[in-house]
């Protein structure tokens, strides 16, 4: 593990000063198991790869709606996933496919979803902004920026109740911070100190208005009001974001209560594909550029060996290969089918009652 790096010159101004203080100190905890460089960096180049595959299946026509793609985000995902158990939920966002594959969903299945495929973790149904997958405890992302808070908090109470030792893992972006609803979810966790750690992914835009020109005083301030431990971290560096959740893990899992990591990264491509259609100008390439200088798989890249990467690279376009052919060459849902899956399983709308 590094102990944290230092912040080039180059990025101050771009609302990332001040990261460099937090992540100095962030060491993995006692007794938990730190994950190896290259396995880290290997999360990482299959994320970024998976949705560049991904952008060319939205180009061909594969994927119909659209994809929010989190390139440039990646070192969030590993690093926080990393530091879960299996039995650990993660309430994810509309760009929500690094967590999935972070969280150990099957990559084929993903990708079938993102495609419509009835092979799909929701059968095709949830498509990519609203996936869940309960066998790798991804639960629902729902489309209403913020509400996942609340969401959090309410499993992360039942499951205090049932005597899990489970820790829930929150994550948002920017734009959720001014949802009164995710703030309804920071009070509940913080009165009755709930396994939560709430992971706002601050890539500086919500959809093209920029973070300082919507969010009044702090994001970390946010937690602090309601007694959340509250930290700014470095996302570009993926062991500087394990360590940093890892702390926080270890605390909701020994009954510490909530914490809030602020995660300072950046998204490289627009908000969402629609943007490769429409030139949005919201940001300066220049800014984009100074981010891709501390760019996440560059920094994990230079910690481990060159040789085990080049095979890391390797493996990973050949399993995408697999899981590309799989997702397409799946089946589409039957229209005849369309309300199926709609209930969980046993549940039934009352008569007469239309949800
Ligand atoms: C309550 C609510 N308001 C508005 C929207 C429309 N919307 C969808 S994504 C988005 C931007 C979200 O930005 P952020 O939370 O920073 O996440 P990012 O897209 O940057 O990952 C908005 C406004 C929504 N889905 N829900």
């Amino acid at each position: 593990m590094a102990d944290g790096v230092a912040v080039p010159a180059a990025l101050d101004g771009l609302a990332v000063a001040g990261v460099a203080a937090v992540p100095a100190s962030a060491t993995v905890p006692a007794g938990v198991t730190t994950p190896d460089s290259l396995d880290l960096y290997r999360t990482m180049r299959f994320i970024r790869r998976f949705e560049e595959r991904a952008i060319d299946l939205v180009r061909a026509g594969e994927i119909f709606s659209g994809i929010h793609p989190c390139i440039g985000q990646e070192a969030v995902a590993a690093g926080a996933c990393a530091a879960l158990d299996p039995d650990d939920i993660v309430l994810s966002s509309h760009r929500g496919h690094g967590h999935l594959l972070a969280k150990g969903s099957d990559p084929g299945r993903v990708m079938a979803e993102m495609a419509g495929r009835v092979t799909g973790i929701d059968k095709g149904r949830g498509g990519s902004f609203h996936p869940s997958d309960f066998t790798s405890g991804v639960y629902n992302a729902t489309g209403t920026v913020g509400h996942g808070a609340g969401i959090a908090a309410g499993i992360a109470w039942a499951a205090a109740k049932a005597g899990e030792p489970k820790v829930v893992l929150s994550f948002f972006g920017d734009g959720a911070v001014t949802q009164g609803a995710l703030l309804e979810g920071f009070n509940l966790a913080g009165l009755w100190q709930l396994p939560v750690v709430y992971i706002c992914e601050n890539n500086r835009y919500a959809t093209t208005l920029p973070v300082e020109t919507a969010v009044a005083g702090t994001i970390t301030g946010r937690g602090e009001a309601f007694g959340i431990p509250s930290s700014v971290v470095d996302g570009q560096d993926v062991e500087v974001v394990h360590a940093a959740v890892a702390e926080a893990v270890a605390r909701a899992r020994s009954g510490g209560g909530p914490s809030l990591l602020e995660m300072r990264t950046y998204r490289y491509h627009g908000h969402h594909t629609f943007e490769m259609l429409v030139r949005l100008r919201y940001r300066e390439q220049a800014e984009i550029d100074a981010w891709k200088e501390r760019d996440p798989l560059d920094i994990q890249a230079a910690r481990v060996d060159a040789a085990a990467r080049e095979r890391v690279d390797a493996e990973v376009e050949r399993e995408l290969d697999e899981v590309v052919r799989f997702a397409v060459d799946s089946p589409r849902p039957d229209p005849a089918d369309a309300m199926d899956h709609y209930y969980a399983d046993g549940f039934r709308p009352r008569p007469g009652v239309s949800l």
